[in-house]
This record gives structure tokens, sequence and C-alpha cells, in this order.
């Protein structure tokens, strides 16, 4: 009996985890284990020895059972403080550093646009994409036979619908709804069937519009000037004569180059400006189309968004817009 007590003393210290431990129960406890083998040998013993050596087999039992118990605790107190170990947080390392969002550079210069604006009294009214030709065309005094018109350069829905060119039709439902005076500037996506590396068949403009009584041309020229500086910096302005249906007079307006100041570059085509704005004052046929009293007049100014942004920041192509890849849009937070 002491020779299984040895080797079971001497198998447990090997053992090393559940399975192991589950397999050396068997050995010595299961059925046909060791100790089964010894109640076996009981039967060829006299009845006093029988009773002395049953006493030892059970104490031997209750042994083996108690040591088995307490490897089994042993083994998995073990286990745990190993998966503990493992798994645990180095609370002093650096944290991920955060990805913060930011402003489309269109967005942003739309916001840009608008704080000048507002800050000269202006205030922002949107309209819609889808437009009349109505509002789009024939109540600007662009007239039917005017080649903006044709299929080549708009996209028509029907006959009398079409994604807006500009958002001019936004000034002539405010001002259907609006008596005079109105001043106010509509920013918001546009449609015009054109696409190279300056030209997006979808882009944004802002158009400003003011009437009131008494406004000249030097109003429109100080507004649009003062409005330039505080965009682009100190950058020299022009006004250039020019024709749109419906502004009388019209101009176009330069700054100095930004890229090459004036000295002349590829950007400004060797010319040292580049042409930001168009401008006039409200053609009198526009202002009768929304039944404005003869003693009213004012000018309208457009300005493309894109393009804006493209010459601040030095982008130099237009698809950079609208592809949305992060690593360009992340250069834009505020
Ligand atoms: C009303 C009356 C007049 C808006 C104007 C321009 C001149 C102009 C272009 C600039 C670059 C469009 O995005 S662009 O290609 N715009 O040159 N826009 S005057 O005149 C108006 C608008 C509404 C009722």
């Amino acid at each position: 009996m002491h020779y299984i007590k040895k080797e079971f003393e001497e198998a447990i210290k090997e053992i090393a985890n559940q399975e192991e431990l589950k397999q050396l129960k068997a050995k010595f406890l299961g059925k046909k284990g060791r100790l089964t083998e010894l109640f076996k040998q009981m039967a060829n013993l006299e009845n006093e020895q029988k009773k002395e050596f049953g006493k030892n087999i059970n104490k031997l039992k209750s042994y083996i059972e108690e040591t088995i118990i307490a490897k089994q605790k042993e083994i998995s107190e073990f286990i745990k403080k190993k998966s503990l170990e493992e798994e645990a947080i180095d609370i002093t390392l650096p944290s991920r550093r955060k990805e913060f969002g930011a402003v489309h550079p269109i967005t942003k210069t739309i916001m840009e646009i608008e704080d000048i604006f507002r800050s000269m009294g202006f205030d922002v009214e949107f309209g819609y994409e889808i437009e009349y030709d109505l509002y789009n065309f024939e109540m600007l005094n662009i007239p039917k036979e005017h080649p903006a018109r044709d299929m080549q350069d708009t996209f028509y829905i029907n006959d009398n619908v079409l994604l807006r060119t500009h958002t001019s039709p936004t000034q002539i439902r405010v001002m259907k709804e609006k008596k005079p005076p109105v001043m106010f500037i509509s920013p918001g996506k546009v449609y015009r069937r054109d696409s190279d590396i300056t030209h997006s068949p979808m882009f944004h403009q802002i158009e400003g519009l003011l009437i009131d009584k008494d406004i000249h041309f030097s109003d429109l020229k100080g507004v649009l000037s003062e409005f330039l500086r505080m965009f682009f910096g100190d950058v020299p302005v022009r006004f250039r004569p020019s024709y749109f249906p419906f502004t009388e007079p019209s101009a176009e307006v330069d700054i100095g180059c930004i890229i090459c100041k004036g000295e002349g570059c590829r950007v400004c085509s060797h010319t040292g400006f580049l042409e930001v704005l168009g401008c006039g004052m409200v053609h009198p046929n526009v202002l009768r189309n929304v039944n404005y009293p003869e003693e009213y007049n004012g000018f309208a100014f457009g300005l493309g968004i894109e393009r804006f942004a493209m010459l601040k920041y030095g982008i130099d192509n237009i698809k950079l817009f609208f592809e949305n890849d992060t690593r360009f849009l992340k250069q834009f937070s505020f």
C-alpha cells in the first residue's frame, strides 16, 4: 500500500494541467485503478487483517481524493493568474491620437465669403437646384436664342424644367416675394455641361444682389473691392467692361495675380491679373419682370467658389474637391 502512495506522490508532482490530473485520478481512483486492485487483494486476507487493510485503503483513498482536489485548485489558480498577467493593460502607454474631422474646403470658402458679406449687412438666401426655365433664363433677360440656353450647356429635365445654371433664379424668387430694398447673397450648387481641370459639371456659386434707391456703379465698386481685399488680402483690383444679359452696364473684376504678385506666370497666362468676379447694374428689364418700382435700382455680382478656393489655397485641379481623399480634405481644418 505504501508503494502506491509513493507512486501517487511522485506522479502528482509531474501534473501540469487539468487533463493530466483527470487521467491521474482515473489511474488511482477509477474502476480499473490502483485502489480497486487493492480492494480486490482484500479477498485473500483473514478477517482481522481485512478490517485493518480496509481502514488503510480508505485512508489512502481520502488522502488521494483530497490531494487531487488541492491540485485542481492550484492549477486553476495558476491559469487565472497567468491569464491576468497576459491580459494586463499598461495604463501608462500613450493613447491613440484622436482623428478630428475637417470642414470641406468648399464649405470653408463659402463660410468665409458669407462672413464678409454678413459683416457688410447682406442677408443669406437659398433657392432650388431644380428650376423653371422661366426663372433661370426668361426673367433674367436671357432670350430664347441665347447660346447659354443651348442643350450643349444646360442639363434640361424637360422643355420647362432644368438644373439651374447659376443661383440667379433665387434672386428672382426673393424679389418676387419681398418688396425693395433687398440686400443678400445666395450660395449654392449649380450645373453646367462642362468638365476639365478647372470646370466641373456641378460647381458652387455665390451671387449677390443689392436693390435700393440711388444705387450707383461706385457702390458696386466699393463693395466688391472691399470684399476682395478682405478675402485675398491687400491686392490690386481692376474693373473691365463686359457683357451679361441681366446687367447693364456690366464688368468683370480682376485681382493682381496672387501666385506671381503681378510678375506674370502660367496661372495668370502672363497677364499679371486673375479674373475672379462678374458684376453689373441690374438690367431694367429684370427689375420690370419682378414688378419693382421705377425708382429702385441696384447691382448684382457672381463668383465661382471653386475658383476662389483654388486661388486662395493653391489647388491646381478642381477634381480634388469631389474625390473626397481624406489626405487632401484633412488639410483644411480650422
Ligand atoms: C439677378 C440679376 C443679376 C449675377 C451676375 C455674373 C455677373 C457673373 C459668373 C462668375 C463666375 C458666373 O460662376 S461664374 O461662372 N457670374 O459673371 N453674375 S452678374 O447677376 C444677376 C443675378 C440675378 C436677378
